[in-house]
């Protein structure tokens, strides 16, 4: 039987969505998709065979024929949204970040526990993309060794235009965040944050420095106007070896005495694999019963420890994260 999916936002990401979900399938369809840009919604449903559009999530969320829910509309709407869906039992994929504030992803929290069910999942979608789930096997396999740093390198090419003050690290090192808790399988402990100088009316660059509980070492280079292309590295140095993921494109070009492979523009297309396991792998957990990817206390965790590294650039001091003891229900 094919699930009814509705889809909130049709900004880059929610319009991405629709089309992985309609040229995949994955044994769904579209239902709606809600926008107040009714234009837009409008378009974007004839563009992917959904049946309706909604003015707005609420309405989506209400709708019968909408069994499962995809938030992709800007970051403070989402946790209104997750609790209606919630309250509503339906199962929803909510974009990063789960909530702006860790006030609000408690509330997520509780409304979950109370349900007695996860039907949340937050949208890391890193944790599907080949690369880093092949360095996680690697790491589990035990043959590397213990971790002892983990180099990541995160260039956008352009900044987002939306991009406000501290969404250099709520907004794109949440990724960072994210995929170091769960390629370590530990939490993080102290953050402290380098910010090179930059004309930049909102910071562009910067340099942070994550300690887990247990003394591994990451380090994230952030720079989102790269101009170059969009360019994500991660290494993880293990005791007896290291493991870095490969360049995006497989083939190197030589040519007129030089070499080099191409480079995605953004981010659809560099985890392009990424975003669309995600979404086949949500869509499976729906009809197994059986929750994958980030929960809601992952999203929890990432939005606090965010929270500390913006205290930690404006500080300028190492800061140590207090994270509450993980509940029962999301162990
Ligand atoms: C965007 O939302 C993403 O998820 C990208 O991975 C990140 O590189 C970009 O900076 C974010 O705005």
């Amino acid at each position: 039987m094919s699930l009814g999916v509705g889809i909130i936002g049709t900004g880059v990401m929610g319009a991405d969505h629709a089309r992985t979900l309609a040229r995949t399938g994955g044994g769904a369809h579209l239902v709606a998709i809600a926008d107040a840009d009714a234009d837009r919604a409008g378009r974007v449903a004839a563009e992917v065979g959904a049946r309706r559009t909604h003015a707005e999530g609420h309405a989506l969320i209400a709708d019968a024929e909408v069994e499962a829910v995809l938030i992709a509309s800007p970051d403070h709407t989402h946790a209104d949204l997750v609790l209606a869906c919630l309250k509503a039992g339906k199962p929803v994929l909510c974009e990063k970040p789960l909530a702006s504030t860790t006030a609000e992803c408690q509330k997520i929290l509780d409304a979950e526990m109370a349900l007695g069910r996860r039907l949340v999942q937050v949208g890391f979608m890193r944790r599907f993309d080949p690369a880093y789930t092949a360095m996680k096997a690697a790491l589990q396999g035990g043959e590397v060794g213990a971790p002892v740093m983990l180099h990541c390198l995160h260039h956008n090419a352009i900044m987002p235009a939306f991009f406000e003050t501290e969404m250099l690290i709520t907004n794109a090192a949440v990724h960072e965040i994210d995929i170091a808790r769960w390629l370590l399988g530990q939490e993080i402990a102290y953050a402290t944050a380098f910010q090179p100088a930059t004309n930049a009316a909102v910071p562009d660059r910067m340099l942070l420095v994550l300690e887990t509980a247990s003394g591994v070492l990451i380090d994230v280079a952030l720079f989102l106007n790269a101009h170059y292309g969009y360019d994500v590295r991660a290494e993880l140095v293990c005791e007896r070896a290291s493991l870095a993921r490969a360049p995006r494109d497989p083939v190197v070009l030589r040519s007129a005495a030089s070499e080099g492979s191409a480079m995605a523009t953004d981010w659809r297309a560099h985890f392009e694999a990424a975003y669309r396991l995600q979404l086949q792998h949500w869509l499976r957990s729906i009809k197994e019963g059986q929750p994958t990817g980030a929960s809601a206390w992952d999203g929890y965790a990432t939005t606090a420890i965010a929270a500390a590294c913006v205290a930690a650039a404006k500080s300028g001091q190492r800061t140590r994260i207090e994270l509450p003891p993980r509940p029962a229900f999301y162990s």
